[in-house]
């Protein structure tokens, strides 16, 4: 049997040659048809360039079509997807690109002159564009070639795509996604959140993550349903779209920005069956405002970039703020002390999970993969919670040094480093701060040194620095300097004293 996940989805694609798959901003349509065809084409291009099943594409481009048919077209031809935000900057390309070694990478047009260098650095073999329009080399050079493309064989532990994620060491991992991952996780969600003929789903999200590419888009292509597909959340759109569609999946700031619209009541939501949230916490209050705005239960979901989703509330039983649900059918999770042995309900302690979609392990780097899963083989999620009485599970926090800004992850190792080279800079720590949309924002608290750098360090002048180097999503919304850094009798920086100290 060919467990290649593009066999799985296309076995589900609708017969009718005009059935849509994605309707865009101004009103063309994708059939499922075009999907297959132009999928087709690229597969054929990604063989001729002399790419083998195994090799990865890397792709730095903006949300169009053309994206998600090249990341098809990569499983197509039994090669491994590597999405990457189009705001990683040069630090970030370039550890990817030597990490990963791509066969291929595609990239924005304006990006071509960084692109080029980092491909030529890093030793990228093949190198091609693909704009925001949706025009390219990657296109052009793909023209020529036939629609028809026959799926190559995989087996289901190999790999199908390879998601970054930082770390709390500040060096990015690779996750290793398989076949049998992905489709575990689509196949699940799908049934569980009762996905049914003549679904529409509005998608806002971007595809360079988990949960716009493979929980959105695999939940909607496994039902042939059509994606009414936006480059961006944006909440005027929202509210135009909602009538059209009957699924919607967000992370929080999307609820919360929805909220904050006078217009958007229970009739902006009539056509509405299901409004799914996750990636970060949806706070309680969030939860209660939308059911009595608009009559919706919001069903909040939990997953990771290791594995996907692994809890879920209830489609039909009681969707209990607060908490992200029961585990999904066929996930195992454990709530445990630091022995790794379950605790009793109500209890706080690490989350551990174990089920088919998740990872096979980080990417060349086997020790880091065998410390983060136990001796029976349940992963470390870096999230602490519990169990209640009913089974539902509750995130009450987390054990990683890390902050969850308007659903993007980012590692506060990872902007300290930076910032503790700079001249001027004793040493820094980056903290999350509550902010009222995006949940949490990155800060950083800053010892200047005692020197003629030190004595002129800003703000700005830190900002600055930062830009060019890492995607602007991870520079600190705002810079706290003081004379030292709490400390605990071991040394570490006490970041829970900094987050008390400060606000945004
Ligand atoms: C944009 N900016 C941000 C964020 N997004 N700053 C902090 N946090 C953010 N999330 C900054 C930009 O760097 C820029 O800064 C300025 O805001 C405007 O950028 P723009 O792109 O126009 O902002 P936006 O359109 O308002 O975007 C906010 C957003 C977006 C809609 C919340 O970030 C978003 O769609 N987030 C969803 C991320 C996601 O899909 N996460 C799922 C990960 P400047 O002006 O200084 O340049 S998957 C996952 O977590 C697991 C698996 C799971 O459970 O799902
Ligand atoms: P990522 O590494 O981008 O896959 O982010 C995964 C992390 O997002 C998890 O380990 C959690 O800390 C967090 N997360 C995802 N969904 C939720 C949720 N519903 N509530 C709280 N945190 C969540």
């Amino acid at each position: 049997m060919n467990e290649n996940l593009y066999s799985l989805l296309s076995s589900h694609f609708p017969t009718t040659a005009d059935a849509p798959c994605m309707i865009l901003p101004d009103g063309r349509v994708w059939t499922y048809d075009d999907v297959e065809r132009a999928s087709g084409r690229i597969a054929n291009l990604i063989v001729a360039l002399g790419l083998k099943p195994g090799d990865r594409v890397a792709a730095q481009v903006e949300k169009t079509p053309e994206a998600l048919v090249l990341y098809l077209a990569t499983l197509r031809a039994g090669m491994v997807f590597l999405p990457l935000n189009p705001a990683y900057q040069r630090h970030e390309i370039e550890y990817f690109l030597k990490d990963a070694e791509p066969g291929l990478f595609v990239y924005r047009p304006q990006n071509r002159v960084l692109a080029e260098a980092l491909a030529l650095k890093t030793g990228v073999r093949h190198v091609r564009e693909l704009g925001d329009d949706g025009r390219g080399s990657l296109i052009d050079a793909a023209t020529p070639f036939a629609n028809d493309f026959a799926c190559v064989p995989r087996k289901g532990d190999d790999l199908a795509a390879i998601l970054y994620t930082s770390g709390t060491t500040g060096r990015s991992k690779g996750a290793m996604l398989s076949h049998r991952n992905l489709a575990a996780n689509a196949t699940v969600l799908h049934a569980y959140w009762h996905f049914q003929p003549g679904d529409v789903l509005l998608h806002m999200l971007p595809i360079f993550h988990v949960h716009g590419l493979f929980v959105a888009c695999h939940c909607a292509l496994l039902n042939g349903s059509a994606m009414l597909f936006e480059p961006k959340f944006d909440t005027a759109r929202a509210m135009r779209l909602l009538p059209q569609a009957s699924v919607f999946m967000g992370v929080p700031t999307y609820y919360v920005r929805l909220l904050a619209e006078p217009g958007f009541t229970r009739a902006s939501c009539e056509h509405l069956r299901l409004f799914v949230s996750g990636s970060a916490p949806l706070l309680k209050e969030t939860f209660d405002e939308f059911r009595a705005r608009t009559g919706h239960t919001i069903l909040e979901r939990y997953g990771m970039t290791e594995g996907g989703m692994f809890a879920s509330n209830p489609y039909d039983g009681e969707r209990r703020g607060g908490t992200v649900g029961f585990p999904l059918p066929g996930m195992r999770i454990r709530i445990a002390d630091a022995a790794g042995r379950a605790v009793p309900p109500g209890e706080i302690g690490q989350i551990l999970v174990k089920g088919e979609n998740v990872f096979t392990g980080y990417w060349r780097m086997p020790e880091k993969t065998r410390e983060e899963f136990t001796a029976d083989g349940y992963f470390k999620t870096g999230d602490m919670g519990q169990l209640d009485a009913d089974g539902y599970v509750t995130i009450s926090g987390r054990s990683k040094d890390l902050v969850i800004s308007g659903g993007l992850n980012i590692y506060p190792k990872e902007i300290e480093e930076i910032i503790d080279a700079l001249p001027g800079v004793a040493e820094s720590a980056v903290i999350g701060l509550p902010h009222p949309d995006f949940g949490e924002a990155v800060a950083v608290v800053v010892v200047r040194r005692k020197n003629a750098a030190g004595a002129t360090l800003t703000e700005a002048g830190i900002a600055a620095a930062l830009r060019g180097e890492l995607a602007s999503f991870k520079i600190p919304k705002k810079v706290f300097f003081v004379d030292d850094l709490p400390r605990n009798s071991m040394g570490k920086v006490q970041k829970n004293l900094l987050r008390e100290r400060h606000t945004i």
